[in-house]
């Protein structure tokens, strides 16, 4: 049932309308053990369409806190594509904007363990990195990376700015989606950027998640999910603009947005262009978000039909990657360990724990070729190149893998 809610938007205050239920989540990264299994933290995961400024959010967030503290247990440096990805866009802005300014001041949010700074660093300009998370913070700075181990808002922006100056580049990768007060976020951004400044960030793009139906994009940590046309009518309220932007293939499909103060840019054509292909799919209107919660519902049909075939035929299916998106699809889909072995994953963090509401055991990926398994779900989508390269071992004795979108399917079957 798909109605109005009693709720309204985070960014324009209208009232929303209701898309996806996905029934009671836990913390997407809270993986757990054994004897904290009765303290697990849940909430409703639901989603929701403004059709006045067009954004797509979570009704609901748990508290930043519970998500982001001394235990966050994704660092983003274990992924060798995404350390290049990093070092490829800062040669980038380096070349096409930082150069142009004597001694310019570069501030990331949402820093993590230091992926993108540390090119600032070895190369000696001037940088902070915003990070809540103490654990990943700590290894930035172990990097001798300048990081503020706090979250980012108008209190420390004002710190910032008296401390530091103005900033030529404010720079977040999968981090804006993840802040509830949008409004503040963009009126502290707007504070610090120096008059030729940008403001450049970059997340898990709307277009891509509707068009191949990556639900799993939808958690705790991500209360938004961006489109152009969203994140246009955010600008317009700052006195901002979008004055380039690029489609990515990051994380499953990205948009990088290039934001500065209104007039100082010439803005690209790519943004309408792409605005009118948004505007073509639809994200405008809340149908396809009705014929997306359609099409969330056939997955888990499909997903919970193949897994039951499987055991049905007495085939062992294990996991690989335990991301943050594998907590929807499981708590969602209501798979437990009766269908799925275990996950592999590399972060020493999870390893030893269970996966978060369904409790599945995470093992070292050290282990997975060690054990005989018939099928592995491939979670990280996004790294599917780094991975399958890796463990290119594990289908020559017949073993086989399963892909998950936009339905799932076993490859090479
Ligand atoms: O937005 C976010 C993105 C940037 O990262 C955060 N909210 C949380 C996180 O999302 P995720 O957990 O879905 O990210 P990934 O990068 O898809 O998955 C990372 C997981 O995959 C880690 O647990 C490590 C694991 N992994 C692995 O086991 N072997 C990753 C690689 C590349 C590998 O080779
Ligand atoms: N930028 C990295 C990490 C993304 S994960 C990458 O792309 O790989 C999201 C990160 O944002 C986490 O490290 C989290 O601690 C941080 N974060 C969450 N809320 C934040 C806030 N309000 N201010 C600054 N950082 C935040």
């Amino acid at each position: 049932m798909n109605s109005f809610l009693n709720y309204n938007c985070s960014c324009c205050n209208n009232n929303l309308v209701l898309i996806n239920n996905f029934g009671k989540m836990p913390l997407a990264n809270a993986f757990i053990d054994k004897k904290l299994f009765h303290k697990e933290h849940f909430f409703d995961l639901k989603t929701a369409f403004c059709e006045k400024c067009k954004l797509f959010q979570l009704v609901d967030q748990p508290k930043k806190e519970l998500m982001f503290n001394d235990q966050y247990p994704f660092y983003s440096s274990l992924s060798e594509g995404m350390k290049l990805h990093f070092t490829n866009l800062y040669k980038n802005i380096f070349k096409n904007h930082l150069s142009q300014f004597d001694d310019p001041l570069s501030l990331e949010i949402g820093c993590n363990d230091g992926i993108f700074l540390e090119n600032f660093k070895i190369n000696n300009l001037r940088h902070i990195g915003i990070e809540p998370s103490s654990n990943v913070a700590n290894i930035a700075k172990n990097k001798s990376i300048n990081v503020l181990n706090k979250f980012f808002n108008n209190e420390l922006t004002n710190y910032i700015i008296k401390n530091y100056g103005e900033a030529h580049l404010i720079y977040a990768a999968n981090v804006i989606c993840h802040i509830k007060d949008i409004n503040s976020l963009f009126s502290s951004v707007e504070k610090l950027l120096h008059k030729k400044g940008k403001f450049i960030f970059e997340d898990p793009y709307l277009g891509d998640v509707i068009k191949n139906n990556q639900f799993d994009q939808i958690y705790d940590e991500h209360v938004y999910l961006f489109s152009i046309i969203s994140i246009e009518n955010i600008c317009k309220r700052y006195n901002l603009e979008i004055v380039d932007c690029e489609k990515l293939l990051t994380h499953g499909g990205s948009m990088r947005y290039h934001i500065a103060r209104t007039g100082e840019y010439l803005v690209s054509e790519k943004v309408s262009k792409i605005k009118d292909e948004e505007i073509q799919l639809g994200l405008d209107k809340k149908d396809i978000y009705l014929k997306f919660d359609e099409n969330c519902k056939k997955f888990k049909n499909n997903f919970v039909n193949l897994l039951r075939d499987l055991s049905d035929k007495n085939q062992s299916v294990v996991g690989y990657a335990a991301t943050s998106k594998s907590t929807t699809i499981l708590n969602y889909c209501n798979i437990s360990s009766e269908y799925l072995n275990c996950i592999f994953d590399s972060t020493e963090d999870k390893q030893g724990k269970f996966s978060p509401g369904m409790h599945i055991p995470i093992r070292s990926d050290a282990d997975f070729t060690k054990i005989k398994s018939n099928y592995c779900i491939l979670f990280a989508y996004n790294h599917k190149k780094e991975i399958l390269e890796k463990e290119h071992k594990y289908s020559i004795n017949g073993s086989k893998w399963i892909e998950l979108f936009p339905l799932p399917k076993i490859i090479n079957d």
